[in-house]
């Protein structure tokens, strides 16, 4: 506002150019950092390409009901851009949809680490203010995917060496982290960790506490709550000397110098700074909105354990958006996620009339922290969606009872199936509901579809239109 004595005709004027600017800017030019996250193969890599597919399409008859730039005809398409950052790696869209909608259609192979991609969606503004500035406007759109076993090492801020070292060993004391770990620990046992540090000691440890973790993860095993996140996942840090060191018992005394215990120490806490803080500092903190995606079926298809390990996975991954608790970020600079969008994926792994105890569960698997994330003003959605749909539901009379099963065709086999893959709780099942092989869940393979469509979904276009929705009016 400009003072009462400035309040000259060439003021004014100057005043409401400025004003006309910023609304111009406001019409034409918009940008969104949308970051997508989740566990290994919770579906980011079928997520993001489904997305930018149906964007890409969504002039020739993609099937997005809900996005209401479309459903007001005010949407003029949408193309892929030029790279914005040089040194984040490309997401490899062009390779991802040939493999799903090629003659003999797949999945595309597991990625690793960080990528990102620029879209430009063209619309015209619904507002009658935008209109009078300008008929059509751009979104850019990037998108950031990347692993949420990252996410799990937030809480190593708050943790000394000390500490984080005695956490780990109580969860090993615990099946079936205790077998997976013997060897680890056995060769922990056998070494001095006063002694002088030296490289092939340092790799050695950390090896095999890296196999462990691996084992952890293993599809029989299925846990989730595992840290380091770079030790399963390491992004461009593969084989760098940060990522050697394990969680060691703190010998008597001080640690000597240049011992076993001072070196890893060091390189623990090095690993916070120059690893941790860093991701938060370079790509956290610059993101709009953000989207979790949940492989439900696979969490339930483990039994309790993997269960209840998924549940204190995703709540450990929740710390970061629940900013007032968690004072950590707060202190490392101002978050300022706006929309927080979480997904129960291959929502086609299950039958229709299976969705809604899918989007209940997951929401009860995540309320406390939602809460606090309401709280602090950021808004939430919880949705079941399918990015590409491999299975139809059939209705069906068995025994008497009528019956949804999913019909398609697993992966690696040659005949379709019709399953009854169990029913979806619509709470956290109590212990004694568990019963063995209480649920049958397959992965099934992309279809073939008629040339000229899109790619089948489920509720993309809810997605989007939450995503998006206000940006694009
Ligand atoms: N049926 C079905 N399977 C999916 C869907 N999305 C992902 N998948 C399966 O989940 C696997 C992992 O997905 P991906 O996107 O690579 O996971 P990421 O590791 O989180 O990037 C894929 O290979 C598919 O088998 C989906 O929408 N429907
Ligand atoms: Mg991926």
């Amino acid at each position: 506002m400009l003072p009462l004595k400035n309040l000259t005709i060439s003021g004014l004027l100057t005043e409401s150019q400025k004003a006309v600017d910023n609304l111009t800017h406001l019409a034409m030019d918009r940008r969104v950092r949308l970051a997508v996250t989740g566990l290994s193969r919770s579906g980011k890599t079928a997520f993001i390409t489904s997305l930018i597919h149906q964007l890409l399409n969504g002039l020739d008859g993609a099937n997005l009901p809900f996005f209401s730039v479309i459903a007001e005809n005010r949407f003029l398409g949408t193309k892929t851009m030029l790279q914005p950052n040089m040194e984040i790696p490309a997401f490899q869209y062009e390779q991802f949809v040939a493999t799903l909608t090629g003659e003999k259609p797949e999945f595309p192979k597991a990625t690793d680490g960080l990528s990102e991609i620029r879209l430009a969606i063209r619309f015209q503004p619904a507002n009658f203010i935008s209109r009078q500035f300008s008929k059509t406007a751009t979104l850019y759109l990037d998108i950031v995917d990347y692993p949420g076993e990252w996410l799990l090492d937030l809480p190593l801020l708050n943790l000394s060496y000390a500490q984080w070292s005695e956490q780990i060993f109580a969860f090993c004391k615990q099946e079936p982290r205790s077998v997976l770990a013997a060897e680890w620990l056995e060769y922990l046992n056998s070494i001095d960790l006063n002694r002088s540090a030296d490289e092939d000691t340092l790799r050695k440890a950390s090896h095999l506490f890296t196999t462990f973790l691996h084992g952890c993860r293993a599809k029989n095993t299925g846990l989730s709550y595992l840290q380091p996140g770079r030790f399963i996942i390491p992004g461009d840090l593969k084989d760098a000397p940060i990522l050697t060191f394990c969680p060691l018992t703190a010998a008597t005394g001080t640690p000597a110098k240049n011992s076993l215990y001072e070196v890893m120490e060091q390189r623990f806490e090095s690993y916070k700074e120059l690893v941790v803080k860093k991701f938060y500092y370079d790509h956290f903190s610059k993101f709009d909105r953000q989207i979790v995606l949940v492989d439900m079926q696979k969490a339930l298809n483990h039994g309790s354990g993997s269960f209840a390990d998924m549940q204190s996975a995703l709540q450990g991954i929740l710390n970061s958006f629940s900013y007032g608790s968690s004072n950590l970020l707060a202190r490392l600079f101002q978050p300022k996620i706006d929309k927080l969008l979480f997904v129960a994926t291959k929502a086609d792994h299950v039958a229709a009339n299976q969705h809604p105890n899918l989007e209940r569960l997951l929401n009860r698997m995540v309320v406390r922290p939602v809460n606090e994330a309401v709280f602090q003003g950021v808004e939430v959605k919880t949705l079941a969606l399918s990015s590409v749909v491999c299975t139809q539901t059939v209705v069906r009379d068995h025994h008497g009872r009528r019956l949804s099963f999913v019909k398609g065709m697993p992966i690696g086999r040659t005949e379709e199936v019709m399953l009854f893959p169990g029913e979806i709780p619509e709470a956290i099942p109590s212990l004694a509901d568990w019963e063995e092989n209480r649920f049958n869940f397959l992965d099934f393979q992309p279809q073939k579809y008629g040339s000229g469509g899109t790619i089948p979904h489920l509720r993309m276009d809810q997605a989007i239109e939450f995503l998006l929705g206000d940006k694009l009016i």
